[in-house]
Parts: C-alpha cells; structure tokens; sequence
C-alpha cells in the first residue's frame, strides 16, 4: 500500500478525510483513535518548515502528510507496531531539503525506518533501493547492533549504516558498515566494509543517527 499516493487541496488531509486526484478515498475508515505525531520540516525546500504528519489509520497501516502551502500530500506506508512512532526529520543527502525517517516496524529492540521525501511530480514518496524502498534499521539489544548516520566521506555526502551481531565465542561483534549514496528519489551503496572481532564500545558500532538532522 505504500506505492499508493496522492494530493489533494487544503488541509482535510491532515484530518484524515483526504480525497485523492481520482476521487478516490486515500483512507477509508481512519482508526477511531487517530493517533498522529507532527514534526515540522522544509520538505518543499522553500526555506520554511513543513508539518509532516504520521497517523496510524489501522493495525498495519500508516499515513504520512506533508502539508505545503495550499495544498496537502500523503502516501500510506506500513506500520507494524504497537505504539506510534514520531517521525525524524533528516537531510541524508544534505541538499537542504527535507527528507522523514518514518518508523514501518518496531520490535522487542529493532525499530525499521523508512525513507521519505517529496517530489513535485509524485507527491510523497518512499526513498528506493533496487526498487524497493529503502529501509533502515536501529537497535539491536544485547545480540546485535543496527545503527545510522551521515557524514562527509570526502567523496561528498554519505549515509552510513552498521549492522552486526554478537559472537558468543568471543563476546565481540561481527558485521558490515555500507555506505549509500542518493540521488532522485532512490539510494545505491557506494562500498561496504565488513568487520570482525570488535568490541562493543567500538566506533563503528555506534552510530549518531543525529548527525542526519537538517
Ligand atoms: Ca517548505
Ligand atoms: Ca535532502
């Protein structure tokens, strides 16, 4: 459900009443409970902040809005979790526009992210890899390490991710740090580095996801 996007005029979008182009519901029955979280960033690029909505409208599905001047403009993306996750605003690929860390699915220790932004042609979209949306990964708990951030490669502006798990045998971890780099509305790795044997408090372990705030 997540391909499905659409816009329509004024601000009922954030009510969660939204009418796409076509004439079609984009929500058909908003959860009674509604319950939403707002953070405002300038995903229009106009020098003035957005409030982008996330409203969980059912067990599995989520609606995210970014309401521009005049008009609002939403996808539905999944949303498998229990409690309502507040969106993060970013600048992955620091063009001084505004990309969403939108949380899809949060476990025991794991929340999964997804990419999104927005497109004049398309409305809200999902950042893609290969065709499928990107994902992102933070936690792990005692077994595992997931993590993000951005940083100055010195061949421009990257996306680092990690993910490692931990070795019994020798109480270290093993993984992979991947670099991404964005262009359009998709992202491709540029070079990955695997480790082993780190230990936990290793910098390649832990990663500051705030370093992608815009
Ligand atoms: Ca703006
Ligand atoms: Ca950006």
């Amino acid at each position: 459900m997540y391909r499905r996007s659409g816009r329509c005029l004024g601000t009922v979008a954030l009510a969660g009443a939204a009418v796409l182009a076509t004439g079609q519901p984009a929500v058909a029955q908003p959860a009674p409970a509604g319950e939403s979280e707002t953070v405002h960033a300038d995903v229009d690029g106009d020098g003035a902040a957005n409030a982008v909505t996330v409203r969980k409208v059912d067990d599995t599905t989520q609606v995210i809005s970014f309401a521009l001047p005049g008009e609002s403009v939403m996808t539905t993306a999944p949303a498998e979790y229990a409690v309502l996750q507040t969106p993060r605003a970013t600048d992955v690929d620091r063009d001084g526009v505004a990309e969403v860390a939108v949380t899809v699915a949060a476990g025991a220790n794991t929340q999964t992210f997804q990419l999104f932004k927005y497109d004049p042609e398309a409305g809200v979209v999902a950042i893609r890899r290969g065709g499928e949306p990107f994902t992102l990964h933070e936690g792990g708990g005692a077994t595992a390490r997931s993590g993000y951030q951005c940083e100055d490669t010195g061949k421009g502006w990257m996306l680092r991710t990690v993910d490692a798990r931990y070795d019994d045998v020798t109480a270290k971890f093993d993984g992979t740090s991947s670099w991404f780099v964005f262009h359009g509305n998709s992202t491709s790795r540029w070079t990955r580095a695997p480790f082993s044997d780190v230990p936990a408090d290793d910098p390649r372990l832990n990663l500051d996801p705030t370093t992608c705030a815009p």
